[in-house]
């Protein structure tokens, strides 16, 4: 291995998509390894804990759990606060997309009744408070941190992009339209020069 290997499924969503967009941004010249489903089986036990997204760098283990990899590259390459506290505060708001995340996935995986009634329960109650906790943490603008953007922004980007799509059954897309800060961060990243040229890539 020469250079560095962001290992994925073939989506561009969530952890893995954060974790490309910061190497993008980062300006590093990577290996963008996507992996199809059915050949994922085979490699779960041959990751560090059974999940995606994986970095390898040359000559290291391999790294998961994607808040590592977004500090590791942010620290690296100006992306995550110099500031030891303020950096402790941007992982915060990063294990707050995880919650986010853990609560909403296993719904992914119910039959339609089931999943109905389970994300009629997170728009009514735990949504709308997940996005104040967000909002009341957002104390930059027009990212979270101020005018920079850093790994948390690209964090924050693919969790609203998930819901704001539309294309959550039986969520609506304005489940976040109440938190200005939120959304500002979003648009913000998604009108950043960087992650344009991301997704201007062929
Ligand atoms: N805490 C881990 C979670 C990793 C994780 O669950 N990734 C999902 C994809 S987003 C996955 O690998 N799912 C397949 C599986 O768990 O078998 C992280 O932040 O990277």
């Amino acid at each position: 291995m020469t250079k560095p290997r962001l290992i994925y499924f073939d989506a561009p969503v969530s952890r893995g998509e954060e974790c490309r967009l910061a190497l993008h941004l980062a300006g590093i010249d990577f290996e963008d390894v996507r992996i199809n489903a059915a050949s994922w089986p085979a490699m779960k036990e041959q990751t560090p804990y059974g999940g995606l997204p994986v970095l390898e760098l040359p000559g290291r283990p391999a790294l998961a759990h994607s808040n590592a990899i977004l500090v590791l590259i942010g620290r690296r390459h100006g992306l995550h606060p110099a500031d030891d506290f303020e950096a402790a505060r941007h992982e915060g708001m990063m294990q707050h997309v995880e919650t986010l995340r853990a609560v909403v996935s296993p719904t992914l995986r119910m039959g339609d009744a089931e999943k109905k009634a389970a994300r009629a329960a997170l728009v009514a109650d735990f949504l709308p408070a997940w996005a104040q906790a967000a909002e009341r943490n957002i104390l930059g603008s027009p990212f979270f941190g101020g005018d920079d953007l850093q790994v948390v922004d690209l964090k924050l980007y693919m969790a609203v992009r998930w819901f704001i799509g539309g294309k959550v059954d039986h969520i609506p897309a304005t489940i976040f339209a109440d938190y200005p800060r939120l959304i500002a961060v979003h648009d913000a990243v998604r009108a950043h020069p960087g992650v344009k040229a991301w997704y201007a890539k062929p």
